[in-house]
């Protein structure tokens, strides 16, 4: 990569850049959100921004990807569904002498094929998540449900081991019930609907960790409707941080939530900058900051600051 970015720097330096974004689709308000700072971050660094959405499916991905590769992009941003099958066209942008940063999601490709990932630290989330039940349910027996991402996807993956490594200890805390609701509202909702008629219409759950904060809310939804009163008859831990979430939080219907950044684009463009100007190669991963949030931490103002921010 180093002789590839030799050869490549001087000749993309002398015009706008062309940048092609390979983006998930969107499922969630945070990826929604991602997507507007993406373009907001593009414009204010004159970079012509190449937007593709894909739907939820890796094979057209696989072909934005393709296409960008076929145009000569200077580089390609990837936020990618799942986690496996990027090695032949990551392979494929690397003859072609175009970087690829990851954004949100990982791959479990060789590093040498991509520049750099820009991301939290997904167990690290998963396991603040668990840490926050832990410390709030005592010696309680707590039978918990779980909401998970994208099947295959990083974030579902590792949020679900996060969460595991934090219970671990805790003999009175058990993961009841976990299933995939996709990382969306109405995939929340239904997948709780079914939880509750299996665990009594809701009487035998003491929390529900759901891998991002949509399909809390969803499942927020799917408890009300059944008479189960959340975030006091059942805890609801979720992550991403949006401003849905906080307004729940503010109303009591959920209890904590681990925020995380939707502009993984500034960081990205700044590594991509660089390495332009004069090859300076970036870390393989440049770590966004995860925090805690609960009901102490006056939701209603983090709502409010949050909420016109286009998610
Ligand atoms: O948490 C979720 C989204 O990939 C880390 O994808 C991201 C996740 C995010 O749809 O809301």
């Amino acid at each position: 990569l180093a002789t590839a970015a030799a050869v490549s720097f001087g000749a993309a330096a002398a015009s706008a850049q062309t940048v092609g974004f390979s983006q998930i689709g969107s499922e969630s308000g945070w990826r929604a959100a991602e997507t507007t700072l993406t373009r907001q971050q593009a414009e204010e660094r004159g970079i012509d921004l190449k937007f593709s959405d894909a739907q939820q499916r890796q094979e057209n991905q696989i072909s934005a990807m393709r296409s960008f590769i076929a145009q000569g992009v200077d580089a390609i941003l990837l936020a990618p569904v799942v986690a496996t099958g990027w090695d032949s066209v990551l392979e494929e942008a690397q003859e072609a002498e175009i970087p690829v940063v990851l954004l949100d999601r990982q791959v479990d490709s060789s590093e040498d094929l991509y520049l750099t990932a820009v991301g939290s630290d997904l167990v690290h989330e998963g396991e603040v998540a668990g840490q926050w039940l832990v410390d709030n349910v005592g010696d309680e027996e707590c039978r918990v449900v779980e909401l998970q991402g994208t099947t295959g996807s990083s974030p579902a993956i590792k949020r679900k081991q996060g969460f595991e490594n934090a219970i671990e200890g805790s003999d009175n805390i058990e993961i009841v019930r976990s299933q995939t609701g996709d990382f969306t509202r109405t995939g929340g909702k239904e997948v709780m609907e079914s939880f509750l008629q299996a665990e009594d219409g809701g009487g035998n759950i003491c929390a529900l960790f759901a891998h991002n904060d949509d399909m809390a809310i969803g499942a927020i939804q799917a408890m009300k409707e059944a008479g189960v009163n959340p975030g006091e008859d059942v805890k609801v831990v979720s992550i991403d941080g949006v401003p849905d979430i906080f307004r729940a939080m503010a109303d009591g219907d959920a209890n904590a939530t681990v925020e995380l950044t939707p502009n993984m684009a500034g960081p990205a463009f700044d590594a991509l900058n660089a390495y332009w100007e004069d090859g300076t190669t970036p870390p393989k991963f440049i770590q966004t900051e995860s925090r805690l949030y609960t009901q102490e931490d006056d939701p209603e103002a983090e709502y409010e600051a949050r909420k016109d921010l286009g998610y």
